[in-house]
């Protein structure tokens, strides 16, 4: 499989913890963003949104990190990323599509561009806006983790699921506007836990081949 991605992009880093945790080698190839790299016909021709990650497999091209991760689910059902009960898919869905539905959305590289070009935002209020965002995606996230009986070590139980993998990238992706996850006790104690598995600390941004420290 080969994955087209950015080394910053948090819905990459899902895709990547997921191949990880499904023990799924794959090679990477890099769009950068920041210099606009995913509107240039070479990564239009794969995802026409323009957005990363795309999954190349088998002559098909996947996109919509959480499609992908439901299709390697599919491909590969252990360990599993959903629950094997109706209310427990649910639920890892719901906590999920709070970081990939609504929170990053709008906090997202063409969207803050769009704040500075059209409505004169400086980088302080860049920052703002997604720290808003951010802060208020922990606070719930953190209401539901801790007063949630199916919350385990892990957002749900005591393996990882898709919750855990949208949890992670939204998280440590705060950090660099200064969003502080650790100030959440329920988020802090899933994202550390999930961060003691190789499977997640290896698809880190930090650690991948196009990464600028
Ligand atoms: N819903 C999409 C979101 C993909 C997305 O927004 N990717 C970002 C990086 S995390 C991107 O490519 N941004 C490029 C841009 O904003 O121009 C998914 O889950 O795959």
């Amino acid at each position: 499989m080969v994955l087209n991605d950015y080394f910053r992009s948090s819905a990459s880093f899902r895709v990547r913890i997921a191949l990880n945790l499904k023990g799924v080698s794959f090679s990477q190839v890099s769009h950068h963003l920041r210099r606009g790299e995913q509107r240039l016909p070479a990564f239009t021709s794969l995802n026409a949104q323009g957005l990363v990650p795309a999954l190349e497999t088998g002559g098909v091209v996947l996109t919509q990190s959480l499609a992908i991760i439901e299709y390697l689910d599919d491909l590969i059902p252990t360990p599993s990323l959903l629950c094997a009960d109706a209310l427990g898919r649910a639920r890892v869905r719901s906590l999920a599509m709070m970081v990939a539905c609504d929170a990053h959305p709008i906090t997202n590289l063409r969207v803050l561009e769009q704040l500075r070009a059209t409505f004169g935002a400086d980088e302080a209020a860049i920052a703002e806006w997604f720290r808003h965002w951010a802060v208020q995606l922990l606070q719930a996230m953190d209401c539901r983790l801790s007063s949630e009986p199916e919350t385990g070590a892990f957002c749900h139980g005591e393996s990882p699921t898709i919750a855990d993998v949208c949890l992670v990238p939204q998280a440590l992706n705060g950090e660099r506007f200064g969003v502080d996850w650790r100030a959440f006790p329920a988020v802090a104690r899933v994202v550390e836990r999930a961060l003691s598995l190789e499977a997640f600390r290896a698809a880190a941004p930090a650690l991948q081949p196009d990464a600028e420290l």
